[in-house]
């Protein structure tokens, strides 16, 4: 299921495929710092990512700071990272371009 808690194979085999992301330091997210031209550039990308969570009912928690913005993604139900951490990383790749 979508909620499951992925093992540590999984989550290394996913982080494989998603650039930039690495596991974070409370043992239970992904993370990356997503940098961008300037602020606009920066909120556009977190406006996109917003709809998309709101969409798979599934949310960052995540700062900005002018135009960098830090990303981490766990599924606190689940404690820790599972399916829809992928899925929404993936997404924010693309809305990042890349
Ligand atoms: N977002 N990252 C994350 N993790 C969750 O467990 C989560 C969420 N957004 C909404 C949500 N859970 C709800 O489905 C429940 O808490 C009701």
């Amino acid at each position: 299921m979508a909620r499951d808690k992925l093992s540590e194979t999984e989550i290394d085999e996913a982080l494989s495929a998603l650039p930039g992301w690495a596991r974070a330091e409370d043992g239970r997210s992904i993370m990356r710092r997503f940098t961008f031209a300037d602020f606009g550039e920066a909120f556009a990308f977190m406006a996109r990512s917003a709809l998309a969570a709101e969409k798979m009912d599934h949310h960052p928690d995540w700062s900005n700071v002018y135009k960098t913005v830090d990303v981490m993604l766990s599924t606190h139900d689940a404690g820790g990272v599972t399916e829809l951490d992928v899925a929404l990383a993936r997404r924010m790749n693309g809305y990042a371009g890349g």
